[in-house]
């Protein structure tokens, strides 16, 4: 079983603050400073005086799960009197985030804070913005060791994958029959090491009579996410399960399972927000999560230790981040990298204590 005490959750949710000024960037454009930099580029000049002044660049700027981050981002700015700006792509690839990269490299900004869309594809944009002095911090989904300071990791990997080999099997019927995962991106870091670790999870006795028939990747985009689960209930009539391991892909198969009447249950990755309704139908009876606005508070703050040098990075080094780890300190581990927390499912007894 996975932790179930997730105490700030509910706090952090109520007083969520979208921060998106400069990510309006149409699909495909690149980060020119003509349209997704324009805040950048007013926040450079301050920068340029020494202060804290950091970007954000998650997979995608079009997704809830990353505006909720973002929060807890600018509310750690507030708190240390820095700036917090996020921007990126409208589509969850590594293509059109790199240019992001490039152009933050390039803006002033003290640090830069990641949730890469391709660990590899993205490390040397990464290298060269380090290579530049600029401080770069993973979030979320890991770049290529090597291409950040410090990885922000929500939760030990391994907790999630086991988290949701158990939630399958809780919504398989007698724990039996076929199970498909909807993913985000082919190449996103965090879902396919969740996915692996689900697998590894999966040979274990308990679970024999679960089949896992397919893996799908749904590109964290609503339509093609869509698409990806109605496919999934056209191949496998038989099927009881799809396991959503990204807040847009779980979104995505509730509601074609709900619109299409279909007896398959839905668990994985979800915002509570998105889920309440799935799980009040029955659809979703549990899923899990972390808090994200924590994830987004503790990166920035990372960022700003690193800008400030009192962390370098290296594996053993402690910091104290008021108001999380109950106040203890964090331990940089092996990798460079730093875990937010344990995880957290959700189910009727508890959704609508969460909003977020
Ligand atoms: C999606 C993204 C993100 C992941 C969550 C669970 O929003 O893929 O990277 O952490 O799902």
């Amino acid at each position: 079983m996975i932790p179930q005490r997730f105490g700030r959750l509910a706090v952090l949710g109520t007083t969520m603050v979208f921060v998106l000024a400069a990510c309006s960037a149409p699909a495909g454009d690149s980060p020119s400073a003509d349209d997704a930099t324009t805040e950048p580029s007013a926040a450079a000049s301050e920068a340029a005086g020494g202060d804290l002044n950091v970007v954000f660049i998650p997979k995608a700027v079009n997704n809830p799960y990353f505006d909720a981050a973002a929060e807890g981002a600018q509310r750690a700015a507030d708190e240390l009197g820095g700036q917090f700006t996020q921007i990126g792509p409208q589509n969850a690839t590594p293509d059109e985030q790199i240019p992001y990269i490039q152009d933050a490299t390039t803006q002033g900004f003290s640090a830069i804070v990641v949730s890469a869309t391709g660990a590899d594809e993205v490390a040397p944009a990464l290298q060269a913005a380090m290579d530049a002095g600029i401080p770069v911090v993973g979030y979320d989904s890991s770049p290529a060791s090597g291409a950040y300071d410090v990885f922000v990791n929500q939760t030990d990997f391994s907790l999630i994958g086991g988290a949701m080999a158990e939630w399958a099997c809780n919504l398989a019927p007698d724990c039996t029959g076929e199970i498909a995962i909807l993913s985000a991106t082919a190449t996103a870091t965090n879902q396919n090491a969740w996915i692996a670790d689900m697998e590894t999870a999966l040979e274990d006795e308990q679970f024999a009579n679960l089949e896992l028939v397919d893996t799908v990747y749904g590109d964290d985009d609503p339509q093609t996410s869509t698409e990806q689960a109605q496919g999934l209930l056209q191949s496998y009539p038989d099927l009881k399960v799809i396991v959503a391991p990204t807040t847009v892909g779980i979104l995505a198969a509730a509601q074609v399972v709900s619109e299409e009447g279909s007896d398959v249950k839905v668990t994985g990755l979800g915002l509570p927000n998105d889920m309440r309704e799935f799980v009040e139908s029955g659809v979703i009876p549990e899923f899990g999560l972390w808090s994200v606005p924590d994830l987004g508070y503790l990166a920035y703050h990372v960022a700003a230790l690193l800008v400030s040098g009192e962390i370098t990075g290296e594996p053993g080094e402690t910091f104290t981040v008021e108001g999380l780890n109950d106040g203890e300190p964090y331990e940089i581990g092996e990798d460079s990298v730093v875990i937010l927390g344990p995880p957290f499912t959700f189910d009727e007894s508890n959704i609508d204590d969460f909003d977020f």
